[in-house]
């Protein structure tokens, strides 16, 4: 991927004249084993993640979150990527953690080793996020899911976690943002019984934004991230920002932050351009300036 993105480095200020166009999509993954990257929309702004490990049901092992912070660190280091969509199979979104590779672990290796410490890279990704949900999104799954800002699902999802069933709990975040998406009760009852719910119940309880036909929730997925990533980069990172601490703080810290963060968008050329450009009755030019 390094190498692809070094080659457009140099071919992009020719396209002019050499009449190159970015490709709407290529195999920037072609290396990993566990998912496949793609750059989507009509001028290549957005990242696709998908989680490609059939045989498992996409169980997320350690390679995989290996590369998918990898591809994470890629797109979101990339000028030209205004937003990443992150998906799985029609089948499983992610079955959950690969309990093979848990089941013998033991107290000190997991603390030793802090045991899926890196596994929360998604959530401090700046660029927004969608999680296009097909299929099981069981455990990790479900968690890694929460990690994104948006979440689209198939109608045939289902998201549970089911850690009591092998007797342990959610450890990346499954029993606090479960909890604060869809309130106490029911996320109280997914945790202690591991029952799966459908996407119109997970739309239902606010988990999930919108539900779509299976084969096009990517496509939809797609569809909005392009649509943010024609806002400016840096204005969306702060609102990204400011939503985001309303997990965090009290209302007032909260509005403070929110105040700080819109009196800061006064220092970018993109809000002048915005104001501008509704005056003069045009569409705005966003520069992420
Ligand atoms: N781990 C490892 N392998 C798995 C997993 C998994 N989570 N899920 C499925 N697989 C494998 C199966 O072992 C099987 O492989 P094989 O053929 O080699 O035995 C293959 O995927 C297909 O699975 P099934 O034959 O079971 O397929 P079914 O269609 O019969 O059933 C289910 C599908 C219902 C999804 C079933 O596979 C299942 O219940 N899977 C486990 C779901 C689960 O308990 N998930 C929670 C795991 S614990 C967890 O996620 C802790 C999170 C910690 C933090 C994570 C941070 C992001």
């Amino acid at each position: 991927m390094a190498s692809l993105r070094a080659l457009l480095r140099v071919v992009r200020p020719l396209r002019p004249w050499v009449g190159y166009s970015a490709p709407r999509s290529f195999a920037a993954g072609a290396n990993f084993e566990y998912i496949v990257t793609e750059r989507k929309g009509k001028d290549g702004t957005v990242g696709l993640i998908r989680l490609s490990r059939p045989g498992a049901l996409n169980a997320l092992c350690n390679g995989l979150f290996m590369e998918l912070n990898h591809a994470l660190d890629t797109f979101e280091n990339d000028p030209a990527i205004g937003a990443i969509v992150l998906t799985g199979s029609d089948k499983a979104f992610a079955a959950g953690a690969d309990i093979k590779e848990m089941q013998n672990r033991t107290f000190q290796s997991c603390y030793s080793d802090k045991f899926l410490a890196h596994w929360d890279r998604l959530a401090r990704v700046r660029k927004p996020v969608i999680a296009a949900v097909n299929g099981y999104a069981l455990g990790g799954g479900c968690e890694l899911a929460m990690m994104c800002d948006i979440i689209y699902a198939g109608e045939k999802a289902q998201f549970a976690q089911p850690e009591i069933l092998l007797g342990t709990i959610p450890g990346s975040g499954g029993t606090q943002r479960l909890t604060r998406a869809v309130g106490k009760s029911l996320a109280m009852e997914m945790v202690l019984t591991g029952d799966r719910i459908s996407a119109q119940d997970a739309r239902q309880a606010g988990l999930v934004s919108k539900v779509f036909p299976v084969e096009t929730v990517v496509e939809e997925a797609i569809r909005c991230a392009e649509k943010i990533a024609k806002n400016s980069k840096i204005v969306a990172a702060m609102a990204k920002e400011a939503v985001n601490a309303a997990f965090e703080m009290t209302l007032t810290e909260g509005n403070k932050l929110e105040k700080v963060l819109f009196y800061s968008t006064f220092a970018t050329e993109d809000r002048r351009e915005g104001m501008t450009a509704f005056v003069e009755k045009r569409k705005a030019n966003f520069r992420d300036k």
